[in-house]
């Protein structure tokens, strides 16, 4: 392609990890260390709560409703979907997205059932692939020492460390291991570097956006 085709668009930068992993807190500093840079941001997050489909989840994961497996991680899903277009647009209007967990939620959380990796991944297909997933990597056990978890439904460590093992099997080029152990400083630094990279490369370089699973 010539310079003059290549138009800037936004990144789309994931955070996974467990509950607990510090991930909504490095979310929100990257936004604003992104804005600071002057950076059209925004921070997303899954399930979005909001939405009559969100609304349906959130009752689920707060215990007061009960749904069979398949539903949920159904409705988890179509989560993401109701969101896909708003998503491209943004993205190829040049704002870079910020989301607090994604597709690999999805399928980690719903293997760790002990649904299928391949029934799970299905629904995901088409959806954006993110242009760096950024994995806040913690033990079970250190997570869970964090303040404790509170009322909601996966937030038991025997269930957390069969989700983990999930996570590992969704690893792809596009994985960022973050050791989030460490002091906060030090993850935030590192996601820092990690992003801009990638914000330059889809600003400047015309790196195409790419569909789930690749
Ligand atoms: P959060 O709002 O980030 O604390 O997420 C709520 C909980 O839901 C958390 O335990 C992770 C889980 N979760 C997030 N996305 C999905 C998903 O797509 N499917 C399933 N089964 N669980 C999810
Ligand atoms: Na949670
Ligand atoms: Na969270």
């Amino acid at each position: 392609t010539t310079e003059s085709s290549v138009k800037p668009r936004g990144a789309l930068i994931v955070l996974e990890g467990l509950d607990r992993s510090g991930k909504s807190t490095q979310c929100a500093k990257l936004l604003s260390f992104l804005k600071g840079l002057g950076h059209p941001t925004e921070l997303w997050r899954f399930p979005d709560r909001e939405t009559s489909v969100g609304q349906m989840i959130s009752a689920y994961l707060s215990n007061k409703s009960q749904l069979d497996d398949h539903t949920i991680h159904l409705l988890f899903s179509a989560n993401r979907w109701e969101k896909r277009s708003l998503m491209e647009e943004k993205l190829k209007t040049g704002t870079t997205l910020i989301v607090d967990r994604y597709s690999y939620s999805g399928v980690a959380f719903s293997s760790a059932k002990g649904l299928s990796i391949d029934w799970c991944k299905a629904p995901e297909i088409g959806l954006l692939a993110p242009d760096s997933v950024l994995y806040l990597d913690i033990s079970p056990e250190r997570a869970a020492e964090r303040g404790g978890y509170g009322d909601e439904r996966y937030e038991r460590v025997e269930f957390q460390k069969k989700v983990a093992d999930f996570y590992q099997t969704l690893r792809d080029s596009s994985w960022k291991v973050i050791d989030a152990g460490e002091a906060m400083e030090e993850v935030e630094k590192k996601i820092q570097e990690v992003v801009l990279d990638q914000v330059k490369e889809c600003s400047t370089k015309g790196k195409p956006l790419n569909l789930l699973w690749s």
